[in-house]
This record gives C-alpha cells, structure tokens and sequence, in this order.
C-alpha cells in the first residue's frame, strides 16, 4: 500500500511544524496493513524526509542485512565466528552509553499528573520543541518502521506498538529485545489500540557526507505523552533511550494504560522456582538497575534440590485475574543485560547464553576478537581493545568495558529458560521481593505483614545508583519500587494502583506474599557481608518456604524475619557475627530513616495514601 499523498497524523497530534521542501517518500506497507498504521508513517516520513522507508518483517535474512550493512558502516564489528558465532560489538560514541534520566519527560497535560520525581513538559510546549528538530532529522537515512507486540502474539495480556527510527542498530536491537515484523503488524486492525513511537539519531546527513559509525545529537529528548500514548526519542542510540519498546513503552506509557485498566507494568524479573519437594513457585522481584534482576533471574541454586527457571530480567506486567491470584508476562523476548560483572562465578547462565547470536555493546576485545568485561574472569587479558577503540593493557589504569556496557541476546536461547515463559495467560504469582544497594540498615530479607506493608516497603526503596543511568555513582537514593526512572505518572498515585490491585486479589487464596532482599550490606571494612549470586538460594528457601507454610517467623520491628535457625546458612562460610550484622536493625538510623521517609511522602502533598502514613506510623512505634 504505498501512498503519495500525505495523511494526517491519527494519533495525537504531529509534534514537527513542516519547514522547507517536502519530499514525498513512497512508502510500502505490507498488503492489509491498517489504514491508521499507513497514515501514521507516511505523516512522520513527510516529517522527518529520509531517504526511503523499509517496513520490517522480522525475518532472519532481514537481521541479516541489517548485521552485514552496520558492518559496512563501522557501527559493529563481527567477532570471531570460532568464540562468537554470529555475534557483533557496537562501540557507542563515549557520550552515549546510558539512558538520561534528566532529558526524560513525562508530557501530560496536568503537572501533577507527572508528579515530583519526573520530569515534567507542558505537551504543547514540547510538541512545539520536538517540530524543528524531527523536522528533516532522517534527511540521508533510512527510516525503519518496527510493528511490535509486547506480550506473546495474540495474549489478552499483551500490547502491540510500532517504533519508527532511523537507526539499524536500533532495528537489529528491537528484533531480540521484542516480538517485531509482519505477525505483530498482522495483529493490528482498525479496532487495535497501539502506541505509536518515534525515534531518531538526530543526525542527518547532507547530500554526499559521510556517516559516522554511532550518530547521535548532543541534543536528547526521551519524551513521552502519556494522554495520546505517544513516544518520541531524540538524539541517543542507547538502551532505554532508543529500545523504545522497552522502558518507554512497557514502562513508562504502560503503567498509566496499567493504572487505568486495573493492572501494574513493574520493572521485575520473574523465574520458576521448585523446591525438594517437587512443588513450583512464580516469584517476581524489583531491584533497581544494575542491581542484580539478570543475575536472580538466572540463578543457579546452591543448596541442593532447588531449581530455578528464568521468565524475565527486567519488567513483569502484573494483571490481577478474575480467581483472585495475581498472573505475570514477560513483556519482552530478549535480554539487554550487563555486561561487567557477569562471569561464570557469578551468572554462569547469562554466560551461556551469550555463546553465540549476540550484539555486544560497549565491552572491550580480546586480540583473538572475542570479548571482554571486568568479572567475565578474575585476570584481565594482557592486551584488550577498550570500549572506546583504544590500545588497553592491565596498567591502562581505566575500565576495558564501559560499567554499563550490555549483551543483547534472545531470550529463548537461555539455557534456563522456563516451558511457561511464553504462557499467554501468564504465570500466577506466590512472592513478590523489593530490593536495593544498600550498604547499610536494610537486613537480608524481610517478610511484610501483609499487602499494605509490602507497598510502603516497595514504596520506600532507596538504593545506591549505578552506571546505568548517567550521574553519580553509588549516591543513594529514593527508588520506589524500582520504577523511579520509569514511572508514567504521579508515583503516589501509582502507590495507590498498588494498593486498589492488592484488594482485587483474594486474601487466603493464592495472594502473593511480599519480601524485601538486601544482597549489598557491607561490613565495617567495606566488605558485602553476604555471598549473593547462586547462595540468594538460601533467602529464596526461607521465603518460599514461608509461602508454604512450613517454617515460623519473628516478628521484628521492620517485619517478619527468620527465627533463630530458620534461615539455611549449612555449609556458607559466613564469619562470626555476619548473620547477625546483617539482620542488625538500629533504631536510631532506622528513626531517622523514618523522618527521611516522612519528608519524602511530603513531596507528593496530599496524595500519599493513608494507608503508608499510617504504616509510616506503625514503624516509628515499632523502633521506640
Ligand atoms: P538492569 O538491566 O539495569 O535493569 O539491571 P539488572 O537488575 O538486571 O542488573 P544485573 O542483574 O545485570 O546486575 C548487575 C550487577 O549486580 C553486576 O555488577 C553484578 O555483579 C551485581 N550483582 C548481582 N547479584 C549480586 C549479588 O547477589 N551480590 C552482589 N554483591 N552483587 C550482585
Ligand atoms: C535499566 O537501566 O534499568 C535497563 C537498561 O534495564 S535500559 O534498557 O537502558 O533502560
Ligand atoms: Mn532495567
């Protein structure tokens, strides 16, 4: 269906004023694609005047393509098919390598809609910033239009999208990372809701000017309508800035459509867990970046009879169903997780799943052209070629992979993948866990009294940041339920969502349980008291075993925690004292976390539910 007319815009309105001579691109959409997708492009195509469009069809000679043109243009090279069968190393430009935070926006139409810890853009007056620069920003490119399900195909519990961009890095990323090409677009009609998403490199190219291996715009908006479900990125080719799919999409945008409908968009891993006794639980949990969801999701049990199978490492659509329990997806279908760190002492299943078919983005490369990031093994290899292209040995004095460099890789080809991972009624919850960096006060796990004191725990996390959002690292900060960075509207309101589902599900029944981890205490030297990695096992045991009603608890002025014994520690080499530092509760800091707690409520207003005031209340007369 090709078109030489241009179409109004049928979602929301175009944001780019036309300036200068219009080219009219003839565009090919797939015979039957809907009308509203058809318009859609071609408006934006008029827009932004790039060379051609591609419609793409998700097909293996398609990647294949796209892989050999990055190639050709400096964007990847291809590792050595011997180590690295099919898999490519993009080096990003050094001022492109994490999402930024504070060029994201959150466009409704009410200020307090977007709520204190966004940022907030009148939409019109965004929409009036966005015109000049989308307008003629694919000029000398190739704009790619990405149909795309979030969900499995046809799952009532899945949303469709389309993300536009200019970037074949970008399309090679979101034929891992989602369900993308013709049986998505397939899936929209004239009835379908889909979120129309927006992106460019913000680097045109005049007529006979070289490209650069990774185009990018010192310029960057990641902004997002939430009103007209709307996404328009700007100027970044990395991760969450670019995958629009993905944090933009199943985040930000679906937790007001979350909100709206009864449900919860998270930012979650989820896995299968079966004990000794051959019973399987579903277990979801909410760490902020870089804080261990890929690792806890692939986990390799230590203690013996357990196994763990991987769903998702990094966000779990939540819908309460009509028997009361609480039914997770896994939105995406790959893995853009972190590289450094990663080694077969700490994720051997993340290693074995990046064997082959991997775009790695970021990390340094060996002499014999595989790859490399500080944990991969304990001896850095005598000579590297760093993140940046540079000559690196061990005295470089500087880090061979960028700290947030990442592995995008299909989901299917992990070795612990679980036969329910694809479910399209998705898997039923037993245990939610809430968890952050924190090197102080917060004890190793923790059991909530019930569904209003699993909210004001996930509520208050505060963790410590990473390398994967730009800024400070290791400053600590507010993260409530993880989903500080990717909320799409008011967080207390998004508290109360929380708190309205939790009265949906069916206390006594399957009603998940919620825990709150702490895998990052550190001891008077600095050290982590805890092993973590594969021994988080243990904390697993003790909260499922909990679930299942075999094992007591005490009860604590933080929660339920394990009684004496009651936490599996045979065999861990733990020193003396360790176990109890790391369930140690100090009133005083604990207090003073509560005034810290008290003045953070107080930037939402009167929005805060009463419901994590009055918990706010129970904690301080439990510490005095
Ligand atoms: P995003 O993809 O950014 O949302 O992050 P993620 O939560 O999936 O992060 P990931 O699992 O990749 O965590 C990365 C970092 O956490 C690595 O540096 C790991 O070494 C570290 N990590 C994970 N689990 C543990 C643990 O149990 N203990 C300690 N000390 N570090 C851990
Ligand atoms: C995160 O930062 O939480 C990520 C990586 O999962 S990104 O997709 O870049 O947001
Ligand atoms: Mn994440």
């Amino acid at each position: 269906m090709s078109s030489a007319t241009l179409s109004k815009p049928s979602l929301g309105q175009s944001p780019a004023i036309r300036t200068g001579p219009i080219r009219v691109i003839a565009t090919s959409a797939p015979q039957g694609t809907d009308e509203s997708v058809v318009a859609w492009v071609d408006s934006i195509a008029a827009i932004t005047v790039p060379d051609q469009v591609i419609w793409c069809d998700g097909s293996p000679q398609e990647w294949d393509g796209l892989a050999r043109l990055m190639v050709t243009q400096g964007t990847v090279v291809q590792l050595n098919p011997e180590h690295r069968p099919y898999s490519f190393l993009a080096r990003s430009d050094p001022s492109d390598v994490a999402r930024v935070e504070d060029r994201t926006f959150i466009c409704s139409e009410d200020e307090t809609d977007a709520g204190p810890t966004n940022n907030w853009a009148e939409p019109a007056q965004m929409r009036a910033t966005l015109a000049p620069l989308f307008a003629g920003c694919m000029r000398g490119r190739t704009m790619y239009v990405m149909p795309f399900s979030m969900g499995p195909l046809g799952s009532p519990l899945s949303r469709l999208g389309v993300q536009l961009t200019d970037s074949p890095y970008v399309v090679a990323s979101m034929s891992v990372m989602t369900r993308m090409g013709t049986s998505a677009l397939k899936l929209i009609d004239a009835a379908t809701a889909w979120v129309p998403a927006v992106h460019s490199v913000g680097k045109p190219l005049a007529e006979g000017e070289a490209d650069v291996a990774w185009p990018c715009n010192t310029t960057k908006y990641i902004s997002h309508f939430p009103q007209t479900r709307e996404i328009w990125s700007y100027g970044s080719a990395y991760g969450g800035n670019a995958l629009l799919a993905k944090k933009s999409f199943a985040l930000r945008i679906a937790s007001t459509m979350a909100r709206d409908e009864g449900w919860m968009a998270e930012h979650m891993l989820i896995l299968k867990i079966t004990n000794p006794r051959g019973k399987a639980f579903h277990v979801v949990a909410a760490f902020p970046s870089a804080c261990g969801k890929t690792n806890l999701a692939m986990l390799k049990p230590t203690i013996p009879g357990w196994t763990v199978e991987t769903i998702g490492d990094d966000i779990a659509w939540l819908h309460p169903s009509a028997d009361g329990t609480l039914r997770a997806i896994n939105p995406e279908a790959g893995f853009f997780g972190v590289a450094p760190g990663t080694g077969v002492s700490t994720n051997a299943t993340a290693i074995e799943t990046v064997w082959g078919n991997t775009i790695f983005t970021n990390v340094a490369m060996r002499d014999d052209g595989d790859v490399w990031w500080e944990g991969l093994t304990d001896k850095a290899p005598d000579h590297l070629i760093d993140w940046q292209g540079n000559e690196w040995t061990p005295a470089s004095g500087t880090k061979a992979a960028h700290p947030n460099s990442r592995f995008t890789v299909a989901a299917k080809q992990c070795p612990s993948i679980s036969d329910d991972w694809e479910d399209p009624k998705g898997v039923v919850i037993d245990a939610i866990i809430f968890g952050g960096r924190r090197a102080t006060n917060v004890p190793l796990v923790v059991e909530a009294r019930d569904w209003e004191h699993g909210v004001y725990l996930g509520a208050t996390i505060s963790s410590e940041k990473t390398a994967a959002a730009e800024g400070t690292v290791g400053e600590l900060r507010r993260d409530p339920f993880a989903m500080l960075p990717f909320c799409g509207y008011n967080m207390a309101d998004y508290w109360a969502n929380w708190l309205k589902v939790g009265q949906q599900l069916r206390p006594g029944g399957r009603m998940p349980r919620i825990f709150q981890v702490n895998w990052f205490r550190k001891d008077e030297n600095g050290d982590f008291l805890w092993p973590g990695f594969g021994e988080n096992s243990r904390v697993l045991e003790w909260i499922l075993e909990r679930v299942d009603g075999k094992l007591p608890a005490a009860d604590g002025p933080l929660g339920l925690v394990p009684t004496a014994g009651g936490l599996n520690v045979e065999g861990l080499d733990l020193a003396e004292g360790d176990l109890e530092k790391l369930f140690e509760v100090d009133a005083e800091s604990w207090l003073a976390e509560a005034d810290s707690t008290e003045e953070f409520f107080a930037t939402f207003g009167d929005k805060v539910p009463a419901a994590l005031l009055n918990q706010l209340t129970v904690l301080r007369s439990r510490l005095s």
